[in-house]
């Protein structure tokens, strides 16, 4: 039996569909909607009170959510796959701190700026919360293109999953063309996971058309 991931097109389940897509791993994806109220709404919230993709269901029945702890665990479990340094890579730590950093400063950008009306009240405060957000992650991902220099990858000759997360993440806010004007050796990087043969599958459940530019 292979896990089941709660999944939603274009968003951070793709994370977790190339992960194991990598790793070479079945798994069952169960494609809904987060915004959409409803059952499967319903049935994500009580799995992940969060209600957030992805959302994991493991074969062996317990449940795992945060996209790091998914990928990570992935990683450890499956190191053929050379998702990320080995322990004794001296690269480890600096891979740890940015994958970090992406997670906990860049992506809580999209949790309260995606639906700024949840947070806060009245139209004017919920496009300052917008602006904010969206200007905060602009200045997350200047400070890591000035930080890393990608050869090709973010941690230079091997692929880990921070390449996969500046892949995925190039698609959203503040997308490819921001990128390809201000942070182009992020814009290479994500040029070269869009073009990963393995993941061709993956972008083509996820991203209708590609608007890399
Ligand atoms: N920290 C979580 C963030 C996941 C997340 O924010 N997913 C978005 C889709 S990209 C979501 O489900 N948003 C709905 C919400 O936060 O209400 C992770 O890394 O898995």
């Amino acid at each position: 039996m292979s896990d089941i991931l709660i999944a939603t097109r274009g968003a951070g389940s793709v994370l977790v569909e190339a992960g194991y897509a990598l790793a070479g791993l079945p798994l069952q994806i169960e494609y809904m909607d987060y915004t959409a109220p409803g059952p499967e709404l319903a049935r994500l919230v009580r799995l992940n009170p969060l209600r957030q993709v992805p959302t994991l269901l493991r074969a062996d029945g317990t449940v795992l959510t945060e996209s790091a702890a998914i990928l990570l665990h992935l990683a450890e479990t499956q190191p053929q796959a050379r998702l990320m340094p080995a322990m004794d890579d001296p690269r480890r730590a600096e891979f740890l701190r940015w994958l970090f950093f992406i997670n906990t400063a860049i992506y809580p950008t999209f949790t309260y700026g995606d639906k700024p009306q949840q947070w806060v009240e009245g139209e004017a405060a919920g496009k300052q919360l917008r602006a904010s957000t969206d200007r905060r992650r602009e200045e997350c991902w200047l400070q890591l293109e000035s930080s890393l220099t990608p050869a090709p990858w973010m941690m230079g000759t091997d692929f880990s999953l921070l390449d996969l997360y500046v892949g995925v993440m190039s698609h959203w806010r503040p997308r490819h063309i921001w990128f390809g004007n201000h942070c182009p050796k992020l814009h290479a990087v994500a040029l070269e996971v869009d073009a990963k043969p393995e993941l061709a599958d993956v972008w083509k459940r996820n991203f209708r058309k590609t608007e890399i530019a």
